[in-house]
């Protein structure tokens, strides 16, 4: 086995690629971050996605969703834009347009999702694959080199056919096998997180336990999501992504406490890092 090296992801190191913006900036030089997910009834996780990734700086956004909600979903946020997908070419045509790709949040695991993942698996284009997608790619494991996966360790125990205590006893040694089953970047969520690429792995401390509520890892793979859409190298998107979505939550739970903090309450403190 390859020898990994363990060292903490610290803020600092990476605050340093968030570069101010040149005057003559446009939208077109931060990326078209594309978030496919939300069966029906999990429309929000999508919604939480794209949210965080607008948030986190990409020049354009898209949400291609479940015909039952695409028409709502931004009503309330109209910067997003969303296609409603029915068939795989709706599919198809999101995704030419698309630079990066943050894929599963609220995908749901029926016909339609299936349709959907068989139709993006194959892309070459960066792209981050959470939640439900991780779920089909344990179904039909594939070893890629142009993704990160970001599973909690449930997800990550159907990743390796195992249980989520024995993902538990030694995350360290989990996140490995799953990078090396799989490919690309792995980010091993929970109470400190790991982010591994085969050679080193990072632990961030940052984040807190009022991160136990729903849409929280759905914000995270937005954020990646963004960060990818800037250029960021698929190792330093992730790592400052989990950094910057740990520390924008402690910041929320200094302001109001633990319990009941929320997924989007997460962007304004994300936003305050950011600039
Ligand atoms: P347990 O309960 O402790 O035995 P699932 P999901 C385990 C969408 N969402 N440490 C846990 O184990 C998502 O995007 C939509 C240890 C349990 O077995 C997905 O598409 C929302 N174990 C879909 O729902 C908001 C841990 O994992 C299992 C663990 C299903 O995703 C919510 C639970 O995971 C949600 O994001 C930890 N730290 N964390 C929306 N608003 O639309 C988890 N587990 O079965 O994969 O379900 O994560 O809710
Ligand atoms: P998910 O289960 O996909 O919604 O992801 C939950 C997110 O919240 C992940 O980024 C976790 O690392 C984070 N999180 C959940 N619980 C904790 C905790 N106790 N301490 C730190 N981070 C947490
Ligand atoms: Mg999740």
């Amino acid at each position: 086995a390859v020898p990994t090296t363990t060292r903490l992801a610290q803020f600092q190191h990476y605050q340093p690629l968030l570069i101010p913006r040149s005057r003559s900036a446009h939208k077109g030089n931060f990326g078209h971050l594309l978030v496919v997910g939300g069966n029906q009834g999990m429309s929000g996780a999508a919604r939480i996605c794209a949210e965080a990734g607008a948030r986190t700086g990409a020049g354009l956004i898209s949400i291609a969703t479940h015909p039952e909600h695409a028409n709502w979903l931004n009503i309330d946020r109209p910067e997003l834009m969303v296609k409603a997908i029915v068939s795989a070419d709706d599919l198809i045509a999101s995704l030419e347009k698309a630079s990066v790709i943050s894929f599963g949040p609220g995908l749901g695991q029926n016909a339609w999702a299936e349709t959907v993942f068989n139709t993006l698996i194959d892309t070459d284009k960066p792209m981050v694959i959470d939640a439900d997608a991780l779920n089909l790619l344990s179904q039909r494991p594939i070893n890629k080199p142009n993704w990160i996966l970001t599973p909690h360790p449930g997800e990550a125990a159907r990743l390796l056919g195992i249980s989520s205590s024995d993902i538990e006893t030694d995350r360290f040694k989990a996140v490995k096998q799953i990078q090396q089953k799989y490919g690309g970047i792995v980010v091993l969520k929970g109470a400190g997180t790991l982010i591994c690429d085969g050679k080193t792995t990072l632990v961030s401390t940052a984040g807190n336990p009022g991160m136990a509520s729903g849409g929280m890892g759905d914000a995270l793979t937005g954020i990646i999501g963004g960060l990818l859409a800037q250029k960021l190298s698929l190792f330093d998107a992730a790592s400052l992504a989990v950094i910057l979505h740990g520390m924008a939550a402690d910041r929320a739970a200094k302001e109001n406490g633990e319990r009941g903090l929320l997924a989007l309450d997460l962007l304004p403190h994300l936003r305050h890092l950011l600039n």
